[in-house]
């Protein structure tokens, strides 16, 4: 009897175990949208966020992936926080979003190397309730149903102030290299659109080499000496589409015995502090500023996305300009 008694508490206890690891499983899959759900499998209470980050090489980005992780850390009593690198790769970046997605965090913050290959990653995260953010650039989809919304500069204006400042500083004329931004990025596609825009309205600025050089410094100089090459004295404006891009063209200029900021008017887009000191030091002549710091806006975001506020399509940072008459003033907080 007792031998008996004692069987049938370890047998209740078995199933009672049993039941209890069903109940687990039965919660609802995926992070929560609403306000109140733990999501991302965590304990605490806290929610797992992401930020899926294509690369990390550049000043521009390397403040953009620290301003993500020092306000996450911020907000370290609400959040955990998870970075992932796709290291300049598309394919790379389309995998961690699927991974992130499978590790059930709660939202996804993305930086999207291009516009395209999102689309199939957009519906897995609907399907498991995980929001998606996108910060700085913009991949084809629509706001409000593929992804939340997305945060990011006016590209199309960056490129149209450049092309204006740089028709007026020539007096309508130049032969212009243009270095561009990583192709099918919506960011290359905007800054030439926007200042083709404004350097059609004068007939003598000539865009005379026009070539993709991925936002990168050593392309930008590479990409450079083969203009200067085939092109030469031809050669008196340079627009990059970053300052990475228009530093290495400038290094460029210099072994080919030209004068960039001088005999070769340089304009770029970042604002980034070696490009001020460049400005200062009358190599480089203006920089239209791009705001790397997302942090704060974007946690901001989130927030008001998971109390349930209605979210514009787009949320759109305000940006100065540098130039020889401010460079000094704004090099000190520059990244
Ligand atoms: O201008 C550039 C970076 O996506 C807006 O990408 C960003 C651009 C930024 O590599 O420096």
């Amino acid at each position: 009897m007792n031998f008996l008694l004692k069987n049938r508490s370890v047998l209740v206890l078995i199933m009672l175990f049993a039941i209890a690891i069903i109940g687990c499983d039965r919660k609802p899959a995926g992070g929560s949208t609403g306000g109140n759900g733990t999501g991302g499998g965590e304990g605490g209470g806290k929610k797992t966020v992401a930020f899926a980050q294509m690369e990390n090489t550049g000043p521009w980005r390397i403040a953009e992936s620290e301003s993500m992780k020092s306000e996450a850390a911020k907000r370290a009593g609400s959040y955990n926080f998870v970075y992932t690198d796709a290291q300049g790769t598309t394919a790379k970046q389309v995998s961690d979003v699927e991974d992130l997605i499978a590790r059930k965090v709660s939202a996804i913050f993305l930086a999207p190397r291009e516009a395209e290959g999102f689309s199939s990653t957009f519906q897995a995260a609907k399907a498991a309730n995980i929001p998606i953010i996108l910060i700085d650039r913009e991949a084809t989809g629509t706001p409000g149903t593929d992804f939340v919304t997305v945060i990011k500069s006016d590209f199309i204006k960056e490129g149209q102030r450049a092309g204006e400042w740089l028709a007026k500083q020539t007096n309508g004329k130049a032969g212009i290299v243009e270095l561009k931004g990583t192709t099918g990025s919506s960011v290359a596609n905007d800054r030439s659109k926007g200042f083709m825009d404004e350097i059609g309205k004068s007939s003598d600025m000539k865009i005379i080499a026009s070539q993709d050089a991925n936002f990168t410094r050593a392309e930008g100089q590479r990409v450079m000496e083969n203009i200067i090459q085939a092109k030469g004295k031809e050669i008196t404006a340079v627009y990059a589409h970053n300052d990475e891009m228009a530093l290495g063209a400038i290094q460029a200029l210099k072994a080919a015995g030209m004068n960039p900021g001088k005999d070769v008017i340089i304009i770029s887009i970042d604002g980034q502090k070696s490009a001020l000191q460049a400005i200062i030091a009358g190599e480089m002549n203006a920089t239209v500023e791009c705001n790397p710091r997302f942090g704060p806006i974007a946690f901001d975001t989130l927030e008001k996305h998971l109390k349930g506020e209605k979210l514009p399509a787009q949320i759109i940072n305000e940006d100065r300009f540098f130039d020889a008459s401010n460079a000094a003033q704004f090099v000190n907080e520059a990244y």
